[in-house]
């Protein structure tokens, strides 16, 4: 009797070890994690609203916009906009990216960057967002970005915002981002 519960507690202890060096594995190959997400707060446009007045205050004012990835209101006219931002953390020592982003808060999902052209910001969809070895990328307003384009619902200080990303290593991450005023 006493054998049996010697035996059944080692075969417990090798389990958790075995356990144990599978998730170490895991977290080694796992490459990108996600840190600080958000996603800027906005509100739909009302249906047959004509005056453009919402398209314009979701814009944020001033409408000088340095700084504001949305200041381009001719570009997505009245359909309501937002973008989610994070730090994504690259743990592994092999190179990722990010190829995809998807939410049921908004219509279409793109990665976008900002860039200066002709003394304007612009921002580009871009086809990866990539993330180095052993390194990090910061999403941030002004630069890379999550477009969300759109919105199909509003996105209101305090609510919760999820998102799926797909790593180009074939990876699905599922982030839960706060939506916050800038
Ligand atoms: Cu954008």
């Amino acid at each position: 009797m006493r054998r049996l519960f010697v035996l059944l507690a080692v075969a417990m202890m090798v389990v958790g070890l075995a356990g144990c060096g599978a998730s170490q594995s895991g977290t080694q190959t796992g490459g990108i994690t996600v840190r600080d997400p958000w996603v800027r707060a906005a509100m739909m446009n009302m249906a047959g609203d004509q005056s453009g007045a919402m398209g314009n205050m979701q814009q944020g004012t001033p409408m000088a916009g340095m700084g504001s990835d949305h200041s381009h209101g001719n570009e997505y006219g009245n359909t309501a906009v937002s973008a989610a931002y994070m730090v994504l953390v690259n743990n592994s020592s092999a190179a990722d990216a990010i190829v995809k982003a998807e939410s049921d808060v908004a219509k279409s999902v793109e990665l976008h960057n900002v860039i200066m052209e002709n003394n304007v910001m612009q921002m580009r969809p871009v086809e990866a967002i990539e993330v180095p070895a052993n390194g990090q990328t910061e999403l941030k307003p002004g630069g890379l970005h999550v477009m969300l384009i759109g919105l199909t619902r509003d996105l209101k200080e305090g609510d919760e915002v999820l998102i799926k990303l797909t790593t180009r290593s074939g990876k699905t991450i599922e982030v839960k981002a706060p939506v916050r005023k800038p």
